[in-house]
């Protein structure tokens, strides 16, 4: 047994000494770029399941440097974020002097994991250094035009007092703490991430390396629908409601219409509301609703019809009910639909509540009948000139009506809303604006930036849409950088998505004073090859990456439009119990006792063997011991020259190549899994536990990458000088690789009737006289005359009688 105490120290000392991990500029390498998705540093530190994917890219940055590449793979702070805020307002300490804390304590548990990552690099988004290029790519966006303040209801979280973007919230609750949010006037700016809703989904083409999985998410949340917007006239009024619709195959079967309670309409046409009093009653009690509330299916619909007011159907002139009801959101299209309760599940079911007439127009394709709501396309039945038309073609023939007549047009809707960016927080990068009565809204000069964040007395959230930056007078109170006269300072802070939009482009150049990032470095460095992190981040921040890196493409600060080649996403770790990890469940497996009692590489080759990487897992103490019985046998294997290694040749060429290919896959457990053949075959009756020098060689570098500080042990005593990381990885024969038998299917009239092993290659005479000797075949053939022999050589021997 090995002291892994002794042994992990040592090595990651040395390493560190010799600088082994340090990532240069050399462009004469061809370069790999491994990315993770960096950890935010909380006060509870890693749990086992954290460091999965770091292991997996160490693994990976491993195998490459050892193929030649120029690997870099680095690790930084995502750390501005409420945890660290409301840890200061407890304990009445900086976020600041938290968050360092917190990143100790990290940076000594994944230190202790013996990771390559080039700490030279390391980047903190609340460092002022970095940040001021934050600050700086959102003052580009305003220039462009992409930033606007917006005093539209945002999404309110009443326990964190801060707006929130549509990303942030889950069924309807605040993401970090799940309360439901609420809608909240409030003026915020806002960036137009809409602009790039079109080109964020036409794009996920580009990207044949990323999982099908993320791409849905990702396709979903960018909602693209195709459709019309009808106007509906309103009678006796010069009012016209604009409805969005992906079904205008169906408007001969539109009974109602339905306005959302906050669509502007309504106060614009009150003079003529017969129920005025009862519509503002409603529209007001569905304030406090949350969106879930409103549009989940099951819930009860409510509404109210606008008494005294009727719209027309342009395609019919039939006049409709107009009603308010909350399923229906300002928040999309135009906040108003054209209700077909044949076709259309919810407003059948509030056609139902309140009696509206439901009026069928679209019949299935093949029977006539269709029982209750028909939601597909079909054919078009009472519909006018229409009738008979299929949905598809009828769609398209009555968007040129519309668009003829003057009545509307064809239309695409995003899901996607505009990123709502500020935060009325404290532990957050200033957003870089000045107010000023004369010039409006001016952005900082370049070289004054970065603004940085003031010392508070207190970080407590105001609750009333001021961050507590707006205390602060003499932080506030500035001058016009435009006019010189007074100014005020824009006092909310960006959304903790900021940071972590960019982080992987400062990696590559991360003390730059003058630029987000050089030129040429990037051209070097970008895109990055592979990106490791939580599916949890498909439709966050991987959508605002994208977003960012695009734009950063389109004023040319970087080369590609796409920053991440190939993505994979880690599959959780569960505690023994089946559950998430987690203080809750009181089942947190914390690594520093795993790797004080087994060793970290122990670890590294638990986690990377518990199953498909991209599959949750549960911990499993018990499996521990096991792992780490494996690397003592190995620490037990012993060399010698006297050894003739060739009987082990095909065994280790097959699994030089079987260990390349799958980690380059990311299906570590089946590499170890043939790491495990080949050393039970070193320990069978051949061998012994004793081997060939070369082939003990070959044996530590294809060990290296999961269990680097065991081998770098081993490589130095069994002599070698520099480390295994220096050496090269080694390359498999393809003559070797083959299989030593195969085996012949034996047929007999083109019927397969046996096999036999044969050894490869075994000539014409030799198999035939081998298959002749076969019991079975020798039955089929009694008393038969042979016509001919076919023989496949290593394949197939068929055996014509008569
Ligand atoms: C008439 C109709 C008939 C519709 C039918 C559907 C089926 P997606 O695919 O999500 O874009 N809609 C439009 N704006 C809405 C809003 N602000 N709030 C709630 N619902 C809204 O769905 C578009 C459909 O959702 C639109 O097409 C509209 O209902 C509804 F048989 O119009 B449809
Ligand atoms: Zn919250």
């Amino acid at each position: 047994m090995y002291d892994h105490k002794i042994i992990e120290k040592k090595w990651q000392k040395i390493w560190q000494e010799t600088e082994l991990y340090k990532t240069s500029n050399d462009a004469t390498k061809p370069k790999y770029y491994i990315l993770d998705m960096f950890p935010y540093p909380s006060g509870a530190g890693l749990h086992v399941g954290h460091p999965k994917g770091y292991i997996a890219t160490d693994i990976l940055a491993r195998l490459k440097m050892m193929q030649g590449f120029n690997v870099l793979h680095p690790i930084g702070w995502d750390a501005f974020g409420l945890p660290a805020e409301n840890y200061a307002i407890k304990t009445k300490t900086h976020p600041r002097v938290a968050t360092e804390k917190n990143i100790a304590v990290y940076k000594e548990q994944l230190e202790m994991l013996g990771f390559t990552y080039d700490w030279s690099r390391e980047i903190d988004t609340t460092d002022p250094a970095y940040y001021k290029w934050t600050q700086w790519a959102f003052i580009q966006m305003f220039k462009k035009g992409l930033v606007f303040q917006s005093s539209e209801p945002i999404n309110w979280c009443p326990s964190c007092k801060t707006g929130l973007s549509n990303e942030d919230v889950e069924d309807g609750a605040c993401e970090r703490c799940g309360t439901p949010v609420e809608q909240k006037p409030l003026p915020q700016w806002v960036i137009k991430i809409t602009d790039y809703a079109q080109r964020l989904l036409d794009d996920l083409e580009k990207l044949p390396h990323w999982e099908d999985s993320i791409k849905d998410m990702q396709r979903n949340w960018i909602g693209r629908s195709e459709g019309a917007e009808i106007d509906f006239k309103i009678k006796d009024s010069d009012v016209t409601i604009r409805v969005f619709t992906t079904r205008v195959d169906t408007i001969f079967g539109c009974t109602y219409v339905v306005l959302a309670p906050e669509n502007s309409l309504i106060e614009e046409l009150k003079a003529k509301i017969v129920n005025l009093a009862a519509v503002n009653e409603y529209c007001e009690s569905v304030k406090n609703k949350t969106t879930l509330e409103r549009t989940d299916l099951n819930k009860d619909k409510s509404g109210v019809l606008l008494q005294g007011l009727k719209a027309i159907n342009p395609f019919n002139g039939e006049e409709a009910d107009i009603f308010a009801a909350d399923y229906v959101l300002n928040s999309y299209g135009t906040g108003a639909v054209m209700a077909v309760p044949a076709h259309d599940e919810r407003d059948f079911a509030f056609a139902e509540k309140y009696n509206i007439h439901v009026k069928t127009s679209i019949r299935p394709e093949n029977d006539g009948l269709a029982l209750g709501c028909f939601t597909e396309d079909g054919v078009l039945v009472n519909s006018g000139e229409f009738t008979g038309l299929k949905s598809d073609v009828a769609r398209q023939n009555m968007i040129t009506w519309l668009e003829k007549n003057n009545y509307g047009s064809r239309k695409i809707n995003f899901k996607i809303k505009d990123w709502v960016f500020s935060r009325q927080r404290y532990w957050g990068e200033p957003i870089p604006l000045i107010h000023c009565e004369k010039c409006g809204v001016v952005a900082v000069p370049e070289d004054q930036l970065p603004v940085t964040l003031p010392d508070v007395e207190s970080y407590e959230p105001t609750g009333n849409g001021e961050s507590p930056l707006a205390g602060i007078a003499d932080w506030v109170n500035t001058t016009c950088p435009n006019c010189g006269g007074a100014g005020r300072r824009e006092t909310n802070t960006m959304p903790q998505w900021a940071g972590s939009s960019w982080y992987y482009l400062r990696y590559i150049d991360p003390k730059n004073d003058s630029a987000l990032v050089d030129k040429d470095l990037e051209k070097y460095w970008s895109p990055v090859d592979f990106y490791v992190g939580g599916a949890e981040h498909a439709t966050r921040h991987l959508i605002y990456a994208r977003f960012w890196h695009k734009f950063l493409f389109d004023i040319g600060v970087v080369s590609h439009d796409e920053p991440f080649t190939r993505l994979q996403h880690v599959g959780l770790i569960m505690g023994e119990d089946g559950q998430k990890m987690s203080k809750r469940w009181g089942n947190v497996i914390n690594p520093n006792d795993i790797v004080e009692q087994f060793g970290a590489d122990a670890l590294r080759i638990y986690e990377m063997f518990m199953g498909p990487f991209s599959q949750a897992a549960a911990w499993n103490s018990g499996g521990l011991s096991g792992t780490r019985k494996f690397l003592d046998r190995i620490d037990a294997i012993t060399f010698s020259d006297r050894v003739d290694g060739r009987a082990l040749n095909g065994s280790f060429h097959k699994t030089i190549k079987k260990v390349g290919e799958d980690i380059a896959d990311f299906k570590f457990n089946t590499a170890i899994s043939s790491l495990m053949i080949l050393i039970n075959e070193i320990y069978g009756p051949d061998n012994k536990g004793d081997i060939s020098k070369t082939n003990y060689i070959l044996l530590l570098q294809l060990l290296a990458p999961f269990t680097p500080h065991l081998v770098e042990e081993l490589w130095a005593r069994a002599g070698e000088a520099n480390s295994v990381f220096k050496s090269t990885w080694p390359t498999y024969s393809q003559e070797l690789l083959r299989d030593d038998n195969i085996s012949l299917a034996v047929q007999i009239n083109g019927k397969l009737r046996t096999t036999i092993d044969l050894p490869t290659d075994t000539p014409e005479d030799v198999a035939k006289s081998a298959v002749l000797a076969n019991e079975i075949i020798q039955k089929w053939l009694e008393d038969k005359e042979i016509v001919k022999i076919i023989f496949v050589p290593n394949k197939l021997m068929n055996i014509v009688i008569k």
